[in-house]
């Protein structure tokens, strides 16, 4: 029978206490007291000083978010070498995919980031250390930066793992046993895609419908033992074109050199292969996923009552020559950008571009964006409707600086939207 113990966690307050352990600065906090719930299943307890960083980022009508993990494990001796750090996207009890995972560093630190919906409100931190697992349900809602010492309170035998690729994660928690260049899969989103929906009117203000140009897209990275990025995967499918103009849609991956591309497109029976090609680019800018627009669907699918049809795919996989953090490539849906072909404009996501006095150059004199994303199947406006109408939380989300209605996507009026 399995001897469970609460974690041995010391509450202190004030900086002129410290602890007569091997390090005088440790401080321990309740972890409870930070209304987190700690299940431990390790049989020695560990100490965890809680420094997460909270606020509210600036908001760019974000639907997702971007949170820092920096984690330390150490036990009175030595950094405890070999322990895995994962984070989990947790939904009331249940715990779900991995969004993060990292093996410690030889100074026993893991530095990185994961990405989560708006609407996502606690993760599991998991640590797996000297072969004991120990999990923290933590409440993200107000945290930028989970921030986490944790000491285990005696020496850790070190175990043996079976880890065949040697990359420090052990067969078990490694999606690539045989690469040592990854060991996670992260899906982004979790579950289903994102709906990315464009205005093309740019300069100029459009008129919030939203489905000039829309498509779907979900990503999928591998991460190597450290998590960082070393390949990206993506699925993009146009679903929407309530516009005059052509388009094409493009990904810029702002600092990756030397990458090898390669991007399968497919026909409108969804299986034909009408393209294939492989190849290294010197930068991974404004790199076309999506041919012409005027090819690419058969249908606007933005008329009120008109049968959806889905345009055309593509599938691409980037393999980084080096690999980077995931917070230099920024956040959903990276820089994914619509080039207009009519007026060779280019329509970046807001939070990117910014000019010399630091205005946004991707928000009109409104505040508004021509690029937004929308977690899931979203339904975009029908022609001669806007999104504020089609949708009746919109403003009040945005107005609010995404601190209300963090779901409004969810709640359209049907006869106001494109229904597929
Ligand atoms: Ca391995
Ligand atoms: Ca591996």
């Amino acid at each position: 029978m399995k001897n469970l113990r609460i974690a041995s966690i010391t509450l202190l307050l004030g900086l002129s206490a410290c602890t007569s352990r091997d390090d005088q600065n440790f401080m321990a906090l309740l972890a409870l007291a930070n209304g987190e719930t700690s299940t431990v299943q390790g049989e020695i307890p560990v100490e965890v000083n809680i420094s997460d960083v909270t606020g509210d980022p600036s908001f760019v009508f974000d639907t997702t978010r971007s949170i820092g993990v920096y984690v330390t494990v150490r036990d009175p001796i030595s950094p405890a070498s070999g322990s895995l750090v994962q984070i989990l996207e947790t939904s009331g009890s249940s715990t779900g995919e991995v969004i993060f995972q990292a093996v410690v560093s030889p100074e026993g630190n893991v530095q990185g980031s994961f990405t989560v919906n708006q609407t996502v409100n606690k993760v599991t931190l998991r640590v797996t250390i000297g072969g004991q697992l120990y999990t923290w349900l933590i409440d993200i809602s107000n945290v930028e930066e989970i921030r986490r010492y944790l000491l285990v309170t005696a020496e850790i035998t070190p175990i043996t793992i079976v880890d065949s690729d040697q990359d420090g994660i052990a067969d078990t928690d490694d999606a690539y046993p045989n690469d040592a260049t990854r060991s996670a899969i992260v899906r982004l989103p979790t579950d289903g895609y994102y709906t990315v929906a464009y205005e093309d009117l740019f300069p100029t203000q459009g008129d919030a419908d939203f489905n000039d140009y829309v498509a779907e897209i979900r990503y999928e990275e591998d991460l190597n033992a450290s998590g960082q990025i070393k390949n990206i995967r993506g699925y993009v499918r146009h679903v929407a074109r309530g516009a005059g103009y052509r388009h094409t849609l493009q990904l810029t991956l702002p600092g990756v050199n030397n990458a090898t591309f390669s991007l399968k497109r497919y026909g409108f029976d969804d299986t034909t292969v009408e393209s294939d090609s492989t190849g290294v680019l010197t930068a991974f800018e404004h790199v076309e996923l999506m041919p012409n627009s005027g090819t690419t669907i058969q249908s606007d699918n933005t008329t009120k009552g008109q049968i959806y049809k889905p345009g055309k795919r593509a599938e691409f996989e980037v393999s980084l020559a080096t690999p980077v953090a995931a917070e230099s490539l920024g956040t959903m849906p990276f820089d994914l950008h619509l080039n207009v072909v009519n007026t060779g404009k280019k329509i970046h996501f807001a939070g990117r571009y910014l000019d010399a006095n630091g205005k946004d150059l991707y928000l009109d004199p409104a505040g508004f964006p021509w690029a937004i994303l929308v977690p899931g199947t979203w339904l975009w406006p029908v022609e001669t409707q806007n999104t504020h109408v089609a949708y009746p939380a919109f403003k009040s989300w945005y107005e609010s600086a995404g601190t209300t209605n963090l779901d409004w996507y969810r709640s359209p009026l049907a006869d106001k939207v494109f229904q597929r």
